[in-house]
């Protein structure tokens, strides 16, 4: 491979950060599993418009092509190369009481977190094999699961079309076909060794083999964040006495994109804010003091529809769980405050 054509408009962290050098560096470079420079830039490279643009196919990707990846980190994260990663799940350190106990802006809550299967590729890298023993494992793991965790597997080879799209409308479900992660080699073999757990209620969800081999999901309507965190961090404890999930000091949890890294935790709320949405620039404002990502209400890359947005912790490497989840509660809590005096 040469290196490649970078347009100058390209604004993704790839293109800021893939040098002619650090190309030449990398580019003959293959991890145990095989994974090459070329793999881990090409749904950066296919879709220019990406915001990262690379993807790790193992967790050696992240020391062998660290010329790359470290800047990448550090700037998406402001995490240093020497710096150390803490975990903390510990929900009496959470401190977030409900912040709309009327109801009136919160639609729902959700804080999910990704997890790889120890000593396994990443999806990037996977064969079909280990894929498909990956997803065996999870299984039994999640059929040990008891009282409000208990559900059942719904894989998605021979579900029916209306039942999958039911859903991902109802935001249940990761969509199919996402270019990012098809250049990325993860839609391989699709849709085989994929599918989703949940619950009767549909408030404690497992989704197998889509960017990461894991996302273990709590959500429910309303603003408790407490109560939201609390059924996660039981279900995280409980699935880990079952399976070991790849851990670095340094890195945290082991992502197949980089913005996972860490506590691999998005917290977030739909809420609605009709009134500061007409002023974007203060709706920022905002955003950026508290750290935080604003999405549409279909998940990344989506639209906001009815003035409701998705708003969640856009930090989470280097900060804990519970921080993560903190900078989501207080930012709300200004994104309320906002709202109503806009509304007055
Ligand atoms: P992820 O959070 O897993 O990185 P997405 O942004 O694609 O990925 O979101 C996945 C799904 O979760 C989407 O359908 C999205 O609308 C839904 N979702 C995210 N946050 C919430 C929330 N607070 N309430 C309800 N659904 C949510
Ligand atoms: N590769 C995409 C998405 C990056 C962050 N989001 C997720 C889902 N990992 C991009 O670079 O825009």
């Amino acid at each position: 491979m040469n290196y490649p054509n970078l347009p100058e408009d390209c604004t993704s962290l790839l293109c800021k950060y893939l040098t002619k050098e650090v190309f030449e560096e990398l580019k003959d470079k293959k991890t145990t599993n095989g994974f090459t420079l070329e793999q881990a830039i090409n749904s950066g490279l296919v879709n220019l418009d990406s915001g990262i643009g690379v993807y790790a196919g193992d967790e050696e990707s992240y020391s062998l092509f660290a010329p790359l990846f470290d800047a990448i980190i550090e700037d998406y994260h402001g995490f240093g190369r020497e710096d150390k990663h803490q975990s903390n799940l510990n929900p009496d350190d959470l401190n977030a009481p409900n912040p709309d106990p009327n109801g009136e802006f919160i639609v729902s809550t959700r804080i999910r977190v990704g997890r790889n299967v120890a000593h396994f590729p990443l999806g990037p890298a996977i064969s079909k094999e280990q894929r498909d023993l990956v997803e065996s494992s999870i299984v039994e793991a999640l059929k040990s699961l008891s009282g409000e965790l208990e559900g059942r597997y719904y894989p998605l080879l021979g579900m029916s079309k209306e039942v999958q799209e039911e859903l991902i409308k109802d935001h249940f479900l990761f969509k199919e076909g996402d270019r990012f992660l098809d250049a990325a080699g993860l839609n391989r073999d699709w849709s085989e060794g994929r599918g989703i757990y949940h619950n009767k209620e549909k408030t404690f969800l497992v989704w197998v083999n889509e960017e990461d081999q894991l996302r273990i999901i709590s959500m429910q309507k309303g603003g408790d964040i407490t109560e939201v965190f609390n059924r996660l961090v039981t279900a995280v404890k409980a699935i880990e006495t079952k399976v070991a999930f790849s851990y670095s000091e340094h890195l945290g949890y082991i992502s197949s994109c980089p913005t996972n890294l860490g506590t691999a935790m998005r917290a977030s709320v739909h809420i609605a804010l009709p009134n500061l949405a007409k002023d974007m620039e203060a709706f920022k404002a905002i955003t950026d003091k508290y750290y935080l990502q604003i999405r549409g209400i279909h998940g990344e890359h989506s639209q906001s529809e009815g003035g409701v947005y998705d708003i969640s912790n856009r930090r989470r490497l280097g900060i804990t769980e519970v921080q993560a989840v903190q900078d989501m509660y207080d930012g709300v809590v200004a994104l309320i405050k906002a709202e109503k005096e806009l509304t007055k």
